[in-house]
């Protein structure tokens, strides 16, 4: 079915792909040494199976369930391994309101610098990458842009799932907040630095 699209308009939504990797110890069945989450969330904690018909994970091949399809949220995948690798991740739209588009997100088991699990790897405390990212919707559908404009509609539900991971999920928005304050002392140093130099220099003159 043809959907009325409303032209000029594009509009984005804030998602975060990310993985928790614990370090099983001696735990670890066989060659396994740890236990991984790969996922996608929304980035402001609300629900996106509005949005989302299904995501698909696509692993690397030695794992023993290389694709897997998940409809619900949470849009998560839990496997054991041994090594890091890249993993795909395919989008696919409710109703067709856009094309399917791939990701990609790195697993990472391994604290920076270093590539194997040593004696004091802890396994209470996971390595976690989460990288922000959007979904882009140019031209939206109407019926798509009539929900995301509507702030109380996408307020009132809360995303399911992730009870054992939120804890480990980074404050996008603190760490915007921060961002932008750094950005506005840069601006005001340089601006104060032009002035002063601009200054000095209509003197010569
Ligand atoms: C490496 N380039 O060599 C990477 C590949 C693949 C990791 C890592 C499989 C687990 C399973 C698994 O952990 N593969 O048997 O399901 O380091």
């Amino acid at each position: 079915m043809k959907q009325e699209r409303k032209k000029g308009v594009t509009l984005s939504y804030p998602i975060i792909l990310g993985s928790v990797a614990f370090y099983m110890g001696k735990k670890s069945p066989g060659e396994h040494s740890h236990s991984w989450n790969i996922y996608l969330r929304s980035a402001d904690g609300k629900d996106l199976s509005y949005l989302l018909e299904k995501v698909v994970f696509t692993l690397h091949p030695s794992c023993s369930q290389p694709v897997v399809i998940i409809e619900e949220p949470p849009f998560q995948v839990t496997q054991t391994g041994w090594g890091e690798f890249d993993a795909a991740i395919t989008f696919h739209f409710k109703n067709g309101i856009e094309n399917p588009v791939t990701n990609h997100h790195f697993l990472k088991l391994f604290p920076e610098g270093v590539t194997v699990a040593g004696p004091n790897t802890s396994t209470t405390i996971p390595v976690v990458s989460e990288v922000f990212d959007e979904f882009l919707f140019v031209n939206p559908t109407v019926s798509l842009f009539n929900h995301l404009s509507n702030e109380k509609l996408l307020t009132r539900v809360p995303e399911i799932g992730f009870i054992d991971l939120k804890k480990w999920f980074k404050d996008f928005k603190k760490e915007s907040e921060t961002c932008l304050q750094s950005i506005e002392e840069a601006n005001s140093f340089l601006t104060k630095q032009i002035d002063r130099k601009l200054n000095e220099l209509s003197k010569l003159k």
